[in-house]
């Protein structure tokens, strides 16, 4: 009984590829191609019983390595499992090759088991669904088999990157016995050749007559993987044109100096106030934003000209103000428009932002000192003392606090799943970072994100370079602080859900190392022992005397009132 050398074919061309990290659960559907990747010389695995968990781990690790990493599982719900970290990917233009192995097609819909319909299953959250013949053998299959892993690979990460679903319907035998087992390295590898997108004269031209009719010109940007070549070209052009650079927390321009980090404390202003501060020219690059008041305050006030840089052909208008898209690299788009547009010594615009800048920088760090222990001064603790790691935030209100606080230099990237939002995989995903390199990883996450996701840690692998600071607040925090929720009675049980677990267990069940504090002196000193190296990771559970509601509205109204 043999597995067809096409089903090893596959493989090869994944490592002739380059393409050679896999992230595999398992089954007896995808038994073929579990051992077609795992025997093969090139290839590393890791081996993760949650599909749901090692969707996100591969998507941490893709992020990482900022190439695909193959997903493999077995045929049925297992696939949709991967479902949400495919979302993630898709919205956080991150490549993945995801394999699902799937019952022959004659057998979907005849109550045979593990069989659904598995084809196009991703169709809405995916770059292109493949689906490859059942019988792989024939010399017209195999050509085809050969060509669509091909085209998959480069499709996932050509252009703007992202996940690609291959399903594989395999007929039985699953498992091979006494087959001699050989790589076929003639397999045919088609290779793409990038190039890198540019404007032509006539182009730059209507850029640079819309940038000369305009007096305030702001650059704002979404969440952007770290880039020191846009770092240095952000750096360049803020200095070269005295243009002012809003950065959100997730878009790692942290590094730059100048920036302004603390737009939802600056645009939480009085109206009145912000109508002076509104740009006639918005350029913006860089995917979601944290700030919601950055978000409202660019759609209140619409720019003149709004142009986004992605290197993409569909339009992203969140302010609902665009009117141009450059299908650049934003990096290379900010260096080569340093060459277009004019110098400026001195502008009022830019030294109105730089006050507003460090008017709200202390406004925030005087608010937190005064405050009783809370998850804000906590995460400020935190971040204050988080030095040369790879900061990684859950979503709900630790990915706020970072964004209303700011992140030091010290930092060496930030990370979060801010494509779809999720609470459900923001471990798995900070787990799949530390797992591909030995820096320090630090995550700061709430409750319900870290036991909705605990399966993150169910395998064999340690991860002694991941550090966790666990705010529990025993439920979903958030839903106490916005205006909506917290009006209504039936908040603590149907919103906040609120639960009664501590982490105490959930450290025992992984072999972590335990500390725990509920107040700040305890926290600093716990912070020394969070980051001393343990061969696990290590979970520092931070507790809390009251709920932030009522710290969360003073906040708001200090905003409100800064100028009074
Ligand atoms: C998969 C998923 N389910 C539900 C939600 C809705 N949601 C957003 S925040 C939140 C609560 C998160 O609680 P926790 O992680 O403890 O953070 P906290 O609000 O306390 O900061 C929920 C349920 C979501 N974003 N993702």
């Amino acid at each position: 009984m043999s597995i067809s050398q096409t089903i090893l074919d596959i493989a090869e061309i994944c490592a002739q590829q380059g393409v050679n990290r896999l992230v595999l659960s398992p089954g007896s559907r995808n038994a073929p191609l579990t051992l077609a990747f795992s025997r093969h010389p090139k290839f590393s695995h890791h081996l993760i019983s949650d599909e749901r968990v090692a969707g996100y781990v591969a998507l941490g690790m893709a992020q990482s390595v900022k190439h695909p990493i193959i997903l493999l599982c077995t045929s049925g719900t297992a696939a949709l499992n991967f479902g949400p970290a495919i979302s993630e990917a898709f919205y956080q233009h991150i490549p993945l090759l995801v394999f699902t192995a799937d019952r022959p097609p004659e057998w979907i819909d005849q109550n045979d088991g593990q069989a659904i319909r598995q084809r196009n299953v991703f169709e809405n959250h995916v770059k292109k669904s493949f689906e490859l013949p059942v019988s792989p053998d024939h010399k017209d299959a195999r050509w085809q088999i050969h060509r669509i892993v091909n085209e998959a690979i480069i499709s996932s990460s050509t252009g703007v990157p992202g996940p690609v679903h291959i399903n594989v319907p395999l007929r039985e035998p699953l498992y091979p016995s006494d087959q001699s087992w050989d790589y076929n390295s003639k397999v045919p590898i088609i290779k793409f050749r990038q190039t890198n997108k540019t404007l032509s004269q006539k182009h730059w031209s209507c850029l640079k007559d819309q940038w000369a009719g305009a007096n305030k010109i702001l650059i704002v940007g979404g969440q952007n993987p770290y880039s020191s070549t846009l770092v240095a070209a952000l750096t360049h052009i803020q200095s070269h044109t005295k243009v002012p650079v809003l950065g959100d927390v997730v878009s790692n321009l942290h590094r730059m100096t100048n920036t302004v980090r603390h737009s939802e404390v600056i645009l939480g202003q009085e109206d009145s106030r912000l109508e002076e501060l509104h740009p006639d020219l918005l350029i913006s690059f860089g995917g979601n934003l944290v700030s919601k008041n950055l978000k409202l305050f660019l759609r209140r006030y619409p720019p003149s000209n709004h142009w986004h840089i992605q290197d993409t052909e569909f339009p992203t208008d969140t302010f609902q103000n665009l009117s141009e898209i450059i299908p650049m690299d934003p990096g290379a788009f900010f260096s080569q428009l340093s060459d277009v547009v004019p110098s400026v010594p001195e502008s009022a615009w830019y030294q109105r932002w730089q006050t507003e800048e460090s008017r709200a920088c202390e406004q925030i760090n005087s608010f937190v000192k005064i405050q009783q222990f809370c998850e804000l001064q906590a995460v400020d603790i935190v971040l204050k003392a988080a030095k040369k790691v790879h900061l990684h935030v859950a979503n709900s209100t630790p990915v706020r606090w970072a964004d209303l606080i700011g992140i030091a230099p010290e930092i060496i990237e930030i990370s979060a799943n801010r494509g779809t939002s999720g609470i459900d995989g923001c471990t798995s995903t900070a787990v799949g970072h530390a797992l591909t390199n030995g820096k320090q990883h630090l995550l700061i996450t709430g409750d319900m994100a870290l036991f909705y996701d605990r399966n993150a840690f169910w395998h064999q692998y340690k991860i002694p370079n991941l550090k966790i600071v666990l705010l529990n607040n025993h439920g979903g925090g958030i839903f106490r602080l916005l205006d909506g929720p917290r009006k209504q009675p039936e908040l603590e049980e149907l919103f906040v859900t609120t639960q009664s677990l501590s982490a105490v267990n959930f450290a025992q069940d992984f072999g972590m190392k335990y500390l725990y504090c509920n107040n700040a002196e305890d926290l600093t000193k716990n912070l020394s022992q969070l980051f001393e190296p343990y061969d696990q990771a290590c979970i520092l559970e931070v507790k809390f005397p009251n709920h932030m509601g009522d710290i969360y509205q003073e906040l708001k109204a200090s905003f409100k009132n800064s100028y009074e």
